[in-house]
């Protein structure tokens, strides 16, 4: 069924269930002496490169495969569209690996047809914290697909990956692989109900006019938390603080320090948005939230050719209520054009989706670890990690 994944050291769907195996690494790491010295075989037109993603013309080419070959929905109505700044942003964090940034390209032609990345990260396993690979964007362009490609695109990174002497990954897929650590679900609230409708993002719910729907969905002009701001650079310290203590109580979470929290959650225009509440009387800094910003391509429609999502990413309430704090987060992003603001019911993001009118999405998204197994299938309320 999975002749690739059945021989990678990663949860078995046949060892499901068997509480006799114990939680942990599934291999141990070897010598470096004995990682690969070489890259794995690629069929002969085709030749590995490292990108540089500082060079523009680099970055211009990973963004043009991707956006014409990365993730679509089941009806291919939209498919992602991360900018170049967001890919910038996704795959340079503090001590990242340039040979972890692989692409392969036709030998003759020079055309990039495949990419794949990791970035490091620390990540907590209950009480265990783990320096992994993050593995994102695996992309193969459309007219090489169902040739085996990514499987040797997979075992590469993970080469390169093990040269760092680092032996586990975390990854996320819209598809079912052995074996998923959890399985979420994405909620969408509408910010510009109009658009979605007229796109096909969504559908005018039953007995519902246009003029219902929208003030349905009608959001007040200004936030309503006193002393909700947006995140500066002195906020860093006290952000990392709140974030810290709120990830402990996940069963996996990153092990953010104050460098991650500067680049993964200080503001950047168009990637990145992050607010917080500042006490007014003791200027403590008691809530959080972020999201990131990823349009995804209209594909066939006359009127309209993106549709502007914002991704809750990282938030934590000490003080004010979760409903009131993600509602000010919606109010920003309306005001900030965006269409819709998108949830997974990953940490307490259940507490506010249904009040907030978030509707359950179709498409669900597993979450993997590569060479680390878990006892027991989490619950998505259980997962404090967001990935890109
Ligand atoms: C996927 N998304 O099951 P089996 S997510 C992992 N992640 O293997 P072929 C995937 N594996 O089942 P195609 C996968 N999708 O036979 C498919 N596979 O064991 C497995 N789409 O390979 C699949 N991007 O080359 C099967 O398939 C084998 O030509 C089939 O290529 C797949 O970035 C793909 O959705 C996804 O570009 C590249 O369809 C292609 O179809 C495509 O014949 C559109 O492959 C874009 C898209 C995926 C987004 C993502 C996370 C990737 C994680 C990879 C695993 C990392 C492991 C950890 C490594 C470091 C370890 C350390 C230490
Ligand atoms: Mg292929």
């Amino acid at each position: 069924k999975h002749k690739f994944w059945e021989t990678q050291p990663v949860g078995q769907f046949k060892d499901l269930g068997d509480s006799s195996l114990p939680e942990g690494p599934i291999e141990q790491p070897t010598p470096l002496s004995e990682v690969k010295q070489e890259p794995f075989n690629l069929p002969t037109p085709y030749e590995w490169i490292t990108c540089n993603m500082d060079s523009d013309e680099m970055c211009n080419e990973v963004y043009a495969l991707l956006t014409n070959n990365y993730v679509e929905d089941d009806e291919s109505m939209f498919r992602f569209n991360y900018s170049k700044e967001f890919l910038l942003w996704a795959l340079r964090p503090p001590g990242y690996y340039r040979s972890w940034h692989i692409g392969v390209r036709v030998k003759s032609s020079k055309k990039l047809v495949a990419f794949i990345t990791g970035v490091p990260a620390k990540i907590r396993v209950r009480d265990t914290v783990i320096v992994m690979a993050e593995v994102n964007f695996l992309c193969v362009h459309k007219k090489l697909r169902s040739k085996r490609l990514a499987p040797v695109m997979i075992k590469e990174v993970t080469r390169r990956v093990h040269l760092e002497n680092i032996w586990q990954a975390a990854y996320t897929a819209g598809v079912v692989l052995p074996t998923p650590i959890t399985t979420c679900q994405y909620w969408h609230r509408s910010l510009n109900p109009k658009k979605l409708i007229d796109v096909g993002f969504s559908r005018l719910g039953a007995r519902m006019t246009m003029s219902r729907t929208i003030k349905l969905y009608k959001l007040p002009e200004q936030t309503v938390t006193l002393g909700f701001r947006k995140m500066e650079p002195h906020d860093i310290p006290a952000v990392t603080r709140l974030l810290r203590n709120y990830l402990k109580l996940f069963v996996v979470a990153p092990d953010f320090d104050e460098d991650d929290v500067e680049h993964w959650m200080l503001p950047k225009e168009n990637v990145v948005d992050s607010y917080l509440v500042e006490s007014p009387d003791t200027h403590e800094i008691t809530d959080f939230c972020s999201f990131y910003t990823l349009p995804s391509s209209i594909l066939g429609n006359q009127n309209h050719s993106t549709l502007k999502a914002a991704y809750s990413y990282y938030n934590v309430s000490t003080k004010t209520p979760w409903l009131q704090l993600m509602n000010d987060a919606l109010i920003v992003a309306k005001k900030n054009g965006f269409d819709v603001f998108n949830a997974l019911d990953v940490m307490h993001n259940e507490t506010f989706l249904k009040e907030l009118k978030f509707g359950p999405g179709d498409g669900k998204l597993h979450y993997y670890l590569y060479n680390y197994r878990l006892k027991n299938v989490l619950r998505p309320s259980e997962l404090g990690l967001v990935l890109l």
